[in-house]
C-alpha cells in the first residue's frame, strides 16, 4: 500500500461504450478502489461506473435547451461544470479524456479558476479519433492544437498516437505514452461457465466489439466470417452498436448469414461474451490502441486485426494473434482458420494472448497517471 497522500482528482469523459470514455471510466473505478477521492464529470452517467464506491461521486453537465441557438453552447455549459466541480470539492488536478471538447473546455475553466485565485493542473489523455479523424479535421484543428499545447501533461495511448499527433498538429511539448490497461479479474475465459451458451451445437464463437462507426470496417469483419463459417462451423457475435449497424445487418442478409449472426447491441456483459469466444475480429481502417482486442485477449481469446495504427503495440503477429493489411479480408479469414484448425492451435494462441494481456495491467497504468498527477500539482 503507497503511503503517498490521497488526492482529489476529477475525470472529465464521454458517458458512452467508446473506448475513451471506457478507458476513463475504469480509471476512476480503480483510482477510487485505492481510497482517492475521485469526481467525474460527463453529460450522462458513463456506463462502466461504479456506482457503489463511496470514493467515486458523479457529476452531470446540465446543458440548457435555449430556442435562439441552433447548436447548443455544450463547452460552455462543460467549462461552468468543471469550474463548480473543483470549487465545491476542492479537486487537484483534472485529467481529461479525448481532446474534443474537453482539453478546451478545460483550459477555459483554468482561466476561469485563474481569475478567482486559484490553480487548476490539467492532464490531457489523447485517444484516438480526436487526433487521427476529428481532431485534424479544418473546423478543429486550431482549438485542437492549442488545448494539447496548454495543458499541463499531455499522455496519448500508444507510440503510433503520439506520432500522429506530433505529425498533424506540429506539437513541441513533450508527450508521455501511457497504454490502455484491462483488469485481468475481470476479464478471463468463462467458457461452460454460464446457463446461456453462445456455442449450441460446438461451433466456434467469433466476436468482435465496436460501436459501429465507419473507421470499424464492419463489413470487413462479416466478408471475413463469411470465408470463415464456409470451411468450419461458427457463430459471429457482433456486440455495440452505431451509423454502420443497420447497413450491417442488411450485408447479414444478404450474404444468407443471418442464423449465424447475433447483433447483441449495446450490452454490459461484453466480459462474458468475449469469454466465451474463440476468436476476436477487430479489422479496424485506423485504430490508436484497440481497447476492445486487449479485453478480448485477457479473455484468452486471439485477435485478428489490421496492421495499423497502434494494434501492432498491443497484438503481437504470430503471438497473440496476427495482424494483416487493412482491407486484406482474404488474408484475414485465411489467418483465422489457422487459429481455429483445431482446439490445441488456438489454445495455444490463447494463452498466449492472455499473457500478452496481462503485461497492461491496470495497476501500473494507474501508478503511471497517479505520478503525472503529482508531478502537475508540484509544478
Ligand atoms: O473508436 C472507438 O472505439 C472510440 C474511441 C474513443 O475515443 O472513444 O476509441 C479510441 O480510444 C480507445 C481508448 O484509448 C482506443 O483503444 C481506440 O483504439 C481508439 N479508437 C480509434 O483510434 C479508432
Amino acid at each position: 500500500m503507497s503511503t503517498k497522500p490521497l488526492l482529489r482528482i476529477g475525470i472529465v469523459c464521454y458517458p458512452t461504450f467508446g473506448g475513451s470514455g471506457v478507458l476513463a471510466t475504469e480509471l476512476a473505478n480503480h483510482l477510487a478502489e485505492q481510497g482517492h477521492q475521485v469526481h467525474v464529470l460527463s453529460y450522462a452517467q458513463p456506463v462502466r461506473l461504479n456506482a457503489y464506491n463511496p470514493n467515486l461521486h458523479y457529476h452531470e453537465v446540465q446543458v440548457e435547451n435555449y430556442p435562439l441557438f441552433q447548436y447548443q453552447p455544450y463547452e460552455l455549459a462543460l467549462s461552468s461544470a468543471m469550474v463548480a466541480m473543483v470549487e465545491q470539492e476542492s479537486l487537484d488536478v483534472l485529467h481529461v479524456h479525448y481532446a474534443i471538447p474537453h482539453a478546451y473546455a478545460a483550459y477555459m475553466a483554468r482561466k476561469i479558476l485563474e481569475d478567482k485565485g486559484k490553480h487548476l493542473p490539467i492532464v490531457t489523455t489523447l485517444h484516438g479519433t480526436d487526433i487521427t479523424l476529428v481532431g485534424k479535421h479544418p473546423a478543429y484543428r486550431h482549438a485542437v492544437c492549442f488545448s494539447i499545447e496548454h495543458s499541463s501533461a499531455v499522455t496519448a495511448v500508444s507510440d503510433s498516437l503520439k506520432a500522429d499527433t506530433i505529425e498533424f498538429f506540429g506539437i513541441k511539448r513533450p508527450i508521455q505514452v501511457v497504454p490502455n490497461f484491462v483488469d485481468s479479474k475481470r476479464f478471463f475465459r468463462c467458457k461452460g461457465d454460464r446457463q446461456m451458451q453462445l456455442s449450441t451445437h460446438g461451433e466456434w464463437i467469433i466476436s468482435h466489439v465496436s460501436n459501429f462507426r465507419k473507421v470499424k470496417r464492419i463489413a470487413d469483419v462479416i466478408d471475413i466470417f463469411e470465408r470463415i463459417q464456409a470451411k468450419i462451423p461458427a457463430k459471429l457475435i457482433m456486440v455495440g452498436d452505431g451509423p454502420e449497424r443497420t447497413g450491417a445487418e442488411q450485408h447479414v442478409k444478404a450474404l444468407g448469414l443471418a442464423g449465424k449472426v447475433l447483433f447483441a447491441g449495446k450490452t454490459t456483459e461484453v466480459n462474458h461474451v468475449l469469454g466465451q469466444s474463440d476468436l476476436f475480429l477487430l479489422p479496424s481502417e485506423s485504430e490508436s490502441f484497440g481497447l476492445a482486442a486487449l479485453e478480448a485477449m485477457a479473455s484468452h481469446v486471439p485477435v485478428i486485426a489490421s496492421n495499423s495504427g497502434g494494434l501492432p503495440e498491443v497484438v503481437t503477429h504470430g503471438v497473440s494473434g496476427y495482424l494483416e493489411a487493412v482491407g486484406d479480408v482474404d488474408a484475414m479469414a485465411a489467418r483465422a482458420l489457422e487459429i481455429l484448425k483445431d482446439r490445441p492451435t488456438q489454445q495455444g494462441f490463447a494463452n498466449a494472448a492472455r499473457k500478452s494481456a496481462e503485461g497492461f495491467s491496470v495497476t501500473d497504468v494507474a501508478d503511471k497517471y497517479l505520478a503525472i498527477y503529482r508531478r502537475v500539482i508540484h509544478d
